[in-house]
């Protein structure tokens, strides 16, 4: 028994290259002109084969209906149609079309919901539109294999991430020979896969892949969260008023607000640095805060300190203020003990001057 679970890009033929391996119209292919039929993964079953239909599964940009969430639904929805065994994941994309961002976008996705190794290890890539490639080497003796060893860039690294299990199908065909040519070869390439299948281990090896695409699909509404957050902290910060004590107090709150959405974007972040941008707008909001918070620190220090000098210089014992000056390095200029000291010397010396004075006069008396 043999499970394969068709994935890739909407439109390159996942259900028609479903019905060539089942050989009956079990999905139903778009028309040309319209949207996509299915929406959401369909099972059929032939014999020993059972085909997962994984629609919506590797669906990226504008095509992703229903956003992140649905296509992880999607592939929690093909692993239980799969009764939680895969053989392989046949990875379908389009022969003769550009290898275009838009498929690498696509096998990025498939990895991010079943693990970095599905391809390496369950992957098979199959090109519709084999019709196209039988035109273009009609006048060349090209195979399909040789064409695929000669291809460079993306393709290449997908070829060989699969080890070149590569198969071409050409879904338009009505040669049963070449239909059945084409399913045996596809066969032969899952055989070997069969021993070690996908199963919910190897899902649930790749849940944080999930968690991570699931946190990038989110991540613009989280910047713009952050973004009006950020708006409206530095709002309230030009707008602070009050007392010294209280925008003090505000600076502070606003800070443990900031820390807080901060640790919570950490947490958010899952170690993917994608949020580190939002996360950069938080530290520089923060800095600006801290740099606020201490400029009214040093405000407040100051007035306290001026007004315990001013406080010291009305009260009528004012004088010990000297002491408090000698105490930051300064020397006391008016002490009590200088201006006693100052008074007794004036005294002294007037005396001296005094009694020399009377001592002079008397000598001049007695002379005459
Ligand atoms: N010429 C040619 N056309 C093909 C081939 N395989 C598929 N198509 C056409 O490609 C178109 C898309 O095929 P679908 O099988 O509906 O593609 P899909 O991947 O199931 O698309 P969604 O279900 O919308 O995701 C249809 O018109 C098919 O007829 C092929 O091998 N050759
Ligand atoms: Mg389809």
């Amino acid at each position: 028994m043999s499970t394969l679970v068709l994935v890739g890009r909407t439109g390159n033929g996942k259900s028609s290259t479903g019905n060539s391996i089942l050989g009956s119209r079990a999905f139903t292919p778009r028309s040309s002109t319209a949207q996509s039929v299915e929406e959401t993964p369909a099972k059929a079953s032939n014999g020993n084969i059972t085909v997962v239909d994984g629609s919506g599964i590797g669906d990226t940009g504008v095509e992703l209906m229903g956003g992140i969430d649905a296509a992880i639904g999607n592939s929690e929805q093909a692993l239980s149609l799969s009764e939680r065994i895969i053989t392989a994941f046949i990875l379908i994309i389009k022969y003769g079309v550009r290898f275009t961002k838009q498929e690498k976008d696509a096998i990025d996705m498939i990895k991010s919901l079943f693990g970095d190794d599905v391809f390496r290890r369950w992957g098979v890539v199959l090109m519709t539109h084999g019709d196209n490639f039988e035109m273009d080497t009609e006048d060349e003796a090209i195979t399909f294999d040789d064409w695929c060893r000669e291809q460079t860039g993306d393709i290449k690294t997908l070829f060989e991430s699969c080890n070149y299990r590569c198969v071409l199908f050409n879904n338009k065909t009505s040669d049963a020979d070449k239909k059945q040519k084409q399913l045996n070869i596809l066969l032969d390439k899952v055989i070997p896969l069969k021993n070690s299948p996908y199963t919910v281990r190897n899902y649930q090896d790749a849940s944080v892949n999930r968690e991570k695409l699931r946190l990038r699909d989110k991540v613009p509404a989280i910047e713009r969260k952050t973004k009006s957050f950020v708006d409206e902290v530095r709002n309230e910060l030009d707008s602070a008023r009050g007392s010294l004590d209280e925008k003090i107090r505000y600076f502070e709150q606003l800070v443990a607000k900031v820390e807080d959405h901060i640790g919570q974007l950490q947490e958010t972040d899952l170690g993917t640095g994608l949020l580190q941008s939002a996360l950069n707008e938080l530290r520089m909001l923060k800095l600006n805060i801290n740099s606020k918070l201490n400029n009214a620190n040093h405000e407040r220090d100051a007035e306290l300190y001026k007004r315990e000098i001013n406080g010291r210089r009305s009260r009528p014992d004012a004088f010990p203020q000297a002491v408090d000056v000698r105490e930051m390095g300064g020397q006391p200029v008016f002490s009590p003990q200088f201006l006693r000291r100052g008074l007794v010397f004036i005294i002294t010396v007037s005396a001296v001057l005094f009694f020399y004075f009377l001592f002079s006069r008397y000598q001049a008396t007695a002379k005459a």
